[in-house]
């Protein structure tokens, strides 16, 4: 029997190429989003990618799936609960359909400014509600921001809250948001991102809540007449990644992913400020009528019993503890 050392030569390559195979086959991470890749949420999943690219040497590498490509907010974390999707970076839409504790950051005019909102959701507060999403199935790594929401229509300028009165507004799939614009007066319909410009260009809904971002990403102007800065709400968002592929990583690699997620929070927050400061501008040069300044005080006193509907249903702890922050 002759002995073939061609075969044995080619399992020993193939074996050490298996094995090097492994060790090079790099681990791909999708990141989904609702919002086009040049907006405040890609500038965090860049930040992020860039970071952690440069942490594993490679080893890890991410895919951005904007648009809404993998799904609207909901079914992104349905897929990071599921493992179908590694990251997200979401709104707190449908988040508090999963983590009630949430539901807190979504009442109408809770913070003052920026300043405000990311001092409390950067501190045991915040920290804490992120420790809650890990029970559900996802390892939320970080506060980031979607911005202050502001209000536009292509019926008439709103001015004060009765100029919403039955207006068709869409708010996100979130019972505070949709509770608020009820009190306002308005016709509120609760709707996935993905479908709200196919809708807004329909006129099944006359207008529609979000930040400057979106407002910006999405060229809110080519489908909307009127815009009215509010500021009703604070929108936080979070960078996550299921807990599947969490449980997956070694120790080193969970801390190289929360590194990358410092970085895409303190980008996104960037790319926020700019758009705040760039929005007003490019709104009224692409032809929308801008109310700039509104009575707030009337804002929020139209939507104040969304608070006892709120502390009734989910309990006053955590707003207490904000409100005392606060002070
Ligand atoms: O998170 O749905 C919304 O209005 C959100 O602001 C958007 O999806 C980005």
């Amino acid at each position: 029997m002759s002995f073939n050392f061609r075969a044995l030569a080619l399992t020993a390559v193939s074996a050490c190429a298996m094995l090097a195979g492994t060790a090079l086959e790099a681990r791909t991470l999708n990141i989904a989003m609702t919002p086009p890749e040049e907006s405040h949420y890609g500038a965090a999943a860049k930040a992020f990618k860039e970071k952690i690219e440069e942490l594993s040497g490679g080893e890890i590498t991410v895919e951005i799936k904007a648009n809404g490509v993998l799904g609207g907010e909901r079914e992104i974390l349905e897929g990071m609960q599921i493992g179908s999707i590694e990251m997200g970076v979401t709104s707190t839409g449908p988040v508090g359909g999963f983590v009630p504790s949430t539901y807190v950051l979504d009442l109408p005019f809770l913070f003052k400014d920026y300043d405000n909102a990311r001092a409390i959701l950067d501190g045991e507060i915040g920290q804490e509600l992120l420790n809650d999403f890990e029970p559900v199935g996802i390892m939320a790594l970080g506060w980031a921001e979607n911005g202050f929401r502001y209000v536009t229509n292509s019926k008439k300028p709103i001015a004060t809250p009765d100029d919403l009165k039955d207006m068709k507004i869409r708010t996100m799939e979130n019972d505070i948001h949709l509770g608020s614009f009820t009190a306002l007066g308005a016709a509120p319909l609760p709707m996935s991102w993905n479908e709200v410009i196919t809708a807004l260009q329909q006129g099944t809904i006359d207008g529609q809540e979000t930040p400057m971002s979106i407002f910006i990403a999405n060229r809110i102007w080519e489908v909307q007449k009127y815009a009215t800065l509010t500021g009703h709400f604070y929108s936080p968002s979070l960078i996550m990644m299921s807990k599947v592929h969490w449980d997956q990583l070694s120790e080193e690699e969970q801390g190289w992913v929360r590194e990358a997620a410092a970085a895409g929070v303190a980008a996104n927050r960037a790319y926020v400020e700019n758009d705040e400061k760039r929005g007003l501008e490019m709104l009224r040069a692409n032809g929308m009528e801008v109310i700039e300044t509104v009575d707030q005080e009337a804002f929020a006193e139209a939507v104040s019993a969304v608070y006892d509907v709120f502390t009734s249903t989910y309990g006053s702890e955590t707003l207490e503890k904000i409100r005392a922050a606060q002070r």
